[in-house]
């Protein structure tokens, strides 16, 4: 990121207009790595990697990520808190430096990190500059300091705002949907297995993910005393294990390359496990390295080396046997290695791999001596492992035999199988490949393709369990076979003919097209593992998708419609609705025009989100609104109480409030102290305290655009007149339902939207469509939704094969019962 070079003119005044970040609202790309959904989970990491260093460098040891009803989400670490004090030269504070100057290098730049995950210094200042809003708090020196930002722009100067016990930096910030246009949506999973991840790699950090958003959130804690032995663990949770303890192996140094002092931390933790594939996951400063990179060389080049030298040292190996290989030893290996480096070198601004050489050798002989060490100490172990990569060996003689018998049917004969129905451009950046289960549905994708790009590929009945056999077993598998030669890769490490290579791929899109039901999803995950397995790269690449067939189809006045989900469903119902009614206000007896009443229904929609928020916290969303103040400002603060039987709800309009209600009721809302010597004197008072300073603004926003179309805010809650009327249908037929509330206006204009449907078809599989049918829905370029499988995150991925494919039943009957009718939920 390069930052332009320091402009000495520049003043407060200036700062507050912002130059700087108006480049990262024109070129995303080249701050956050582009606008789509990955780039919004990005601007979270940048934000968190700040909290982590704070962490690394020994000052923070909890942090906390809440994402909120109205999408924000905030990151709040108890670290030493954003600097506040006057910057000499620019002459604004520390922290304003931090979130909005590009160029701020310097006194406030680094925070004096030795080791550092992040691009420093631009990371929260780019998210601050895509955010709709960004607010900070910081806790420092005793006090609370607040800001404010608007698309980057300062729009409150840093203040005090209250008395703070220790110290720590709270950032929240809603994504721009002008720049993030895919989606503003932050996906729980994604994020919750990040902070797992961190939690893993940073042992004694504790991190508490919360998710407002769902109904029933329930704050989940990572915290890991034994961090990196108990991650590998986690990678082996549903194998059983060679040996039941982790191999540790740690080492740190201080050297000099290229005449620099560098500063390199080693871990590495293994584990062997009776699989017959190989997971290694590599980090430098907390950042994954899926394509490995120097790191991960060192410690396979050391495995090889110690395993071998273990067993001729021993005896352990006879003259007939194969040599052990590094495909060999890895084998059944689950492993994480995890670098702490001062100034890692990356191939890429992505640092998907490490490049920095003086890491291989240290990696090196480290794990070399590790692993020696380790053998001579715990020699039944050793000779277990010898065993396994003994066998290895013979079996990857018998599969390479395999792979030349499966290359030689499926070469002759003209080469492809007569099952596919192949398309006629040659070119594969043009075309794809549907995997489609079952032969019905394959006759109709057959049928309706696009022939010229759509190539058809049926399978059929239960693909083997590649999870569970050996290369040989998986290959003698006809659909498996077929498909390897219809994808034309080849697959499996190695070299030479028959192994995988990316340039002989035939389609550029490969397509698993399968049910929404328990057997589908349960051959979409055995064709998501294969790929994982067999064909990595295929996966890491980007080239494999799942069709998202619609769930349902509705008709109404002759036209059908599909849908793709319950969501979209209500959108539906409620725009079937909007068209059929006019409203009357009767306040002014007129009718609300046709546009005007649609922005009112979309306005009523996102608020009854936030209405059902407040409910779940124990409010009641027409209470919250009469509890405004006299200038019409709504509850800052919420606080349910409970003493024996009783129950009760009371609102804050302002924090002053609030401060003064806590002050006299210590024994349940104080810190812990207070509330311990109450409980000493048996008092049994409960009493939770919410926050609503982020939902004021967004429903206060919301219900100021209502008051603007007419709508006022007195009419939150029932009157005994009616308020509006809703009419259905024309003259003679008219149809007037007079309305209490504004709340009903919205239920109202959905029950409308209901009865003009005919018909709604749930689609249980594919074979329910007509070869038009699955066309426009799920094959046509132009309508159809695809979902790309990428492998963010191969330890959840690997743990999802692993719980539907390993050993215990028991989780993967449940994960497909949870997932069987949401496609949805199973992107890797
Ligand atoms: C610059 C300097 C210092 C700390 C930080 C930044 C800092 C940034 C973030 C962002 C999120 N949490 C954070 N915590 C700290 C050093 C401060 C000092 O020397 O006291």
């Amino acid at each position: 990121m390069a930052d332009s070079t320091p402009d000495t003119s520049y003043d407060a005044s200036k700062l507050g207009k912002l130059e700087g970040l108006e480049a990262v609202r024109k070129k995303p790309g080249m701050y956050i790595g582009g606008t789509d959904e990955r780039a919004l989970h990005h601007c979270v990491s940048e934000v968190l990697d700040n909290s982590v260093d704070e962490h690394l460098a020994g000052h923070c040891d909890r942090i906390e990520v809440t994402i909120h009803v109205d999408g924000s989400i905030s990151i709040r670490d108890n670290g030493r808190g954003i600097p506040v004090d006057i910057h000499p030269q620019y002459k604004i504070p520390g922290v304003e430096m931090v979130l909005t100057t590009l160029h701020s290098g310097g006194k406030y730049g680094q925070g004096g990190y030795k080791f550092s995950g992040g691009t420093h210094g631009v990371g929260a200042k780019c998210v601050n500059a895509v955010s709709e809003w960004f607010e900070v708090e910081v806790s420092r020196d005793g006090k609370i300091h607040h800001m404010e930002f608007e698309r980057g722009k300062t729009i409150k100067k840093l203040e005090v705002i209250g008395k703070a016990k220790g110290t720590g930096t709270l950032i929240t910030f809603k994504p721009d949907a002008e720049i993030f246009r895919e989606t503003v949506e932050f996906k729980a999973d994604r994020i919750s297995q990040r902070l797992r991840e961190l939690a893993f790699l940073n042992s004694g950090l504790e991190i508490v993910f919360t998710d407002e958003r769902s109904p029933d959130s329930k704050p989940e804690v990572f915290f890991y005393k034994d961090g990196v032995e108990e991650f590998v663990k986690q990678l082996n949770r549903s194998k059983a294990v060679l040996h039941p303890k982790p191999i540790s192996i740690r080492k740190e140094v201080q050297l000099k390359h290229d005449e620099k002092e560098l500063e390199i931390h080693a871990e590495v933790v293994l584990q062997y496990n009776d699989s017959y594939s190989d997971q290694v996951m590599c980090y430098t400063n907390t950042i994954h390295n899926p394509d490995g990179g120097t790191h991960l060389t060192g410690f396979r080049n050391a495995l090889t080396r110690s395993i071998n030298q273990y067993a001729k040292q021993n005896s352990l190996l006879k003259d007939k046997d194969p040599q052990i290989t590094g495909d060999d030893v890895r084998e059944g290996l689950a492993a994480v290695v995890s670098v702490k480096h001062t100034d890692p070198k990356f191939e890429s601004q992505t640092k998907v791999k490490l490049l920095s050489p003086e890491v291989e050798s240290m990696l090196g002989s480290a794990s070399y001596e590790g692993l020696m060490n380790y053998f001579d100490d715990n020699p039944n172990v050793a000779k277990k492992i010898v065993d396994k990569g003994l066998n290895a060996a013979r079996a990857r003689e018998a599969a390479r035999k395999a792979r030349e018998a499966v290359r030689k049917t499926s070469l002759s004969g003209g080469g492809l199988p007569g099952k596919l129905a192949d398309c006629s451009d040659r070119d594969p950046a043009n075309t794809e490949l549907y995997i489609v289960e079952g032969d019905s549905a394959g006759g109709s994708a057959k049928q309706g393709r696009d022939r010229k790009f759509q190539a058809i590929l049926p399978i059929r009945g239960k693909l083997i369990n590649v999870e569970k056999a050996r290369l040989d077993k998986v290959l003698q598998n006809n659909e498996i076979r077929t498909m390897i030669t219809a994808i034309g890769t080849g697959i499996g490490a190695g070299e030479g003919e028959g192994a995988f290579n990316i340039e002989r791929l035939r389609y550029h899109k490969i397509i698993i097209m399968t049910d929404a039901d328990v057997d589908g999803s349960h051959i979409r995950t055995l064709l998501l593992t294969f790929f994982y397995r067999q064909m990595t790269q295929l996966v890491r690449d980007g080239y494999v998708y799942i069709a998202q067939p619609p769930l349902y189809s509705i008709t109404r006045k002759k036209r059908t419609d599909y849908v793709e989900d319950d969501a979209q469903l209500n959108r539906i119902l409620l725009q079937n609705g909007t068209e059929e009614v006019r409203l009357k206000n009767l306040s002014d007896g007129k009718e609300v025009p046709a546009k005007q009443l649609e922005e009112i229904l979309n306005l009523l929609e996102t608020l009854d989100k936030h209405a059902t928020y407040i409910q779940r916290i124990g409010g009641n969303f027409s209470d919250y609104v009469d509890k405004r103040g006299p200038d019409g400002s709504l509850p800052l603060h919420l606080v349910k109480s409970r003493e024996g039987n009783h129950e009760s709800t009371h609102y804050f309009v302002t924090n002053e409030e609030f401060e003064e209600f806590k002050a006299k009721n210590l024994d349940v809302l104080g810190d812990a102290e207070a509330r311990e010597k109450a409980e000493k004197k048996g008092v049994i008072r409960r009493a939770k305290h919410h926050d609503l300073h982020l939902e004021n603004k967004a429903i206060g926003d919301i219900l100021a655009r209502l008051a603007k179309k007419g709508l006022s805010v007195e009419h939150y809650s029932a009157q005994d007149k009616p308020l509006f009327e809703l009419i259905t249908g024309e003259g003679e037929k008219a149809v007037v339902k007079e309305l209490h509330s504004i709340p009903e206006i919205l239920s109202a204009v959905k029950a409308v939207g209901k009865k003009g449907i005919q018909h709604i078809t749930r689609f249980k599989g594919l074979g329910e469509m007509d070869a038009k049918e699955l066309f426009e829905t799920t094959m046509d370029p132009k309508k159809r939704k695809l979902l790309r499988i990428d492998l963010t995150d191969a330890v959840e991925a690997e743990a999802m094969f692993t719980r539907l494919m390993g050993d215990e039943v028991e989780p993967r009957r449940q994960f497909i019962e949870d997932n069987a009718l949401n496609v949805r939920n199973l992107d890797v």
